[in-house]
Order: C-alpha cells, then sequence, then structure tokens
C-alpha cells in the first residue's frame, strides 16, 4: 500500500514533528510538503541534524493518505484527486467535515502533544525534542498551554533529560533583526480601538505576520488582526490573537464569511483567514486599504453583543 504523509504549505514545527513521527512509524510512507518547511522547520531541523526527503509536488497516486495539522477544505478536495482514502489528525476545529475523509481531531493547543499522547512510547529521542519545539511554537512559548500539554512537555524533558529553557533559547535565537524591523514597522502601522474595555490593535506587514500578532498579544491588547500581503503568492493573511471574552476564532469567521472563495482555521484564540488574490489588480496600497476597512468593518458589527461604539484611539 503507498501511504502519504502530508501537511499544510510552509509546514511549521508542530506539523513537522507529526509527520515526522509518523513517518517513523509507517517507513514506507512518502512525505509531501508543499512549499517545503517554513524557514524556522529548517532552522529546526539543521540543529536536530534531521534530514527529511519529501515531495514538493503531487505528480503520481497513493493508496492512502494521512493529512496532518491541515484542514484546509481545498487541499482536501485536491488530495482527493490522487488518493482514494484520506485521514485528516489534527487539532484545528473542523467547521463542515467533507464527505468521505476521516477525521481524527484532538482539542489540544498543538498536534505535537496529540502526537505524543498517541505514540509516545515508541519516539526516538530526536523526534521527542522536535516535539517539544511543535508544542512551544503552536502555543506561543507554553502561553496557550493546558495542564495536558504541560504533563506531556515535562514526560519528554525527562526522558531527554533537557530542561524547556534549552529549547526556548534555540527558539528565541531565530533571525531576531528580522523580527525587530517587521514589529517596528507593524507599531507605526497600527491602529488601537477601544470598545468598552476591550483593546484592540490592528495593522499590517509583509512577514513574519504570526509572530508580530503574538507579540502585540502579549503587550495589552485583548484582540490582535495583523494583515499580511503576499504579492507574489498572490495571497492576503490575517492572522488573529485574542485572550479573555473575545475570541479570535469567531472573528476570523465573520470576516471570511464576507469574503467568498476565501478560507480559514485555527482555535479559539488564535486564528487565521487566507484570502487569494486571483484576477485582481494587486495594487499593494489598494488592496490593504480595502482590506483594513473591511476588517474594521467586522469588529464594529460583529464583535458581540456590545451595543457600545468602538472608538479608534490612535487617531
Ligand atoms: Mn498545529
Amino acid at each position: 500500500m503507498r501511504v502519504l504523509l502530508t501537511t499544510h504549505e510552509n509546514a511549521d514545527p508542530d506539523a513537522i514533528a507529526s509527520v515526522l513521527v509518523l513517518k517513523e512509524i509507517f517507513k514506507n510512507a512518502e512525505v509531501y510538503l508543499p512549499k517545503g518547511p517554513s524557514k524556522l522547520s529548517r532552522n529546526i531541523l539543521n540543529d536536530l541534524n534531521i534530514s527529511l526527503d519529501y515531495l514538493e509536488d503531487l505528480d503520481k497516486n497513493f493508496d492512502f493518505v494521512i493529512v496532518l495539522d491541515t484542514s484546509n477544505e481545498d487541499f482536501l478536495r485536491y488530495l482527493k484527486e490522487h488518493c482514494p482514502r484520506i485521514l485528516v489528525i489534527d487539532h484545528h476545529k473542523v467547521e463542515k467535515p467533507l464527505e468521505d475523509i476521516d477525521y481524527l481531531i484532538f482539542e489540544t493547543p498543538s498536534l505535537s502533544e496529540a502526537i505524543y499522547l498517541l505514540f509516545g512510547r515508541k519516539i526516538s529521542n530526536k523526534l521527542l525534542e522536535l516535539l517539544v519545539y511543535g508544542i512551544l511554537t503552536d502555543t506561543s512559548f507554553l502561553t496557550r498551554a493546558n495542564q495536558l500539554t504541560k504533563t506531556v512537555v515535562n514526560q519528554i524533558l525527562a526522558k531527554t533529560n533537557k530542561d524547556i529553557g534549552y529549547f526556548i533559547s534555540k527558539l528565541k535565537k531565530e533571525p531576531e533583526q528580522d523580527v525587530k524591523i517587521a514589529l517596528s514597522k507593524a507599531l507605526k502601522r497600527i491602529k488601537v480601538f477601544k470598545k468598552n474595555d476591550i483593546f484592540i490593535a490592528l495593522t499590517y506587514v509583509s512577514s513574519y505576520e504570526s509572530l508580530v500578532a503574538s507579540r502585540l498579544l502579549k503587550m495589552y491588547f485583548d484582540l490582535v488582526l495583523v494583515l499580511a500581503f503576499k504579492k507574489k503568492e498572490r495571497l492576503l493573511r490575517i492572522v488573529l490573537r485574542s485572550r479573555g471574552q473575545t475570541k479570535a476564532f469567531d472573528i476570523a469567521k465573520a470576516i471570511a464569511k464576507r469574503l467568498p472563495g476565501s478560507n480559514y482555521g485555527g482555535h479559539e484564540n488564535a486564528a487565521i483567514v487566507n484570502i487569494r488574490l486571483e484576477d485582481q489588480d494587486l495594487n499593494k496600497r489598494k488592496i490593504i486599504d480595502k482590506y483594513l476597512r473591511l476588517m474594521i468593518d467586522v469588529i464594529k458589527n460583529d464583535l458581540e453583543n456590545d451595543s457600545r461604539k468602538l472608538k479608534e484611539i490612535t487617531d
């Protein structure tokens, strides 16, 4: 049986760790990584001295495909063309399961911890370390972790004989300069709104949108929306982060509802909307203005049951 393991584009550490653990179990399985691993994932794989062969295009058929860490409907439909049986193993909310596809969905902050709970005893030490990176990055350094996540992390640390600071310092060694530049631009462009006691930040960058969103949330905001325009990929991405009673996922859903052809996903407090920019003129200024206005309109009108006005503070 030809088995394929795959995940989302620019696979992040959570996705890569999950794929590699399954690859350790299904030794003959092939791996398909659309657009390859993310930059951060590549750095971590290098550091752990793990080499990974993968397909960048799907040019043959498989009997069975296991899709990890992604429930993107378009991607699943595409995979159906090459594979009759699909199993999705994920921790993102699935709003509308597709027919003929099997789902195994965990309500865990990272997929890596679920993979550990499934296969923990069989996983090699190197991949256990990779799972820690997956957990740390998917939970913003454990700020979105729950008790079970922490139990899993402690078990892995005991097995690998490393402390959490070791993994955190490796991750923090990221391209700090580039991140600072992206953050500086995000801060200059920031619009801050207030609705009751909720502080909302809205801004845009062209890279590091997830990192920027997480950093802003940590400052004092309750809801953060970061728009990223990816001209080369003809893609617009909105990264949302929240805490307290405001839910990033609900706002992502409300935005996507107004944009046919977009897709969204994530969790209560960390969500994303992807908008494909087909057949449009790609004038950066126009596009950014248009979507910023739309985002403001959504938070104005769809932010739950509160009749009090949204007020821009940075105006
Ligand atoms: Mn994940």
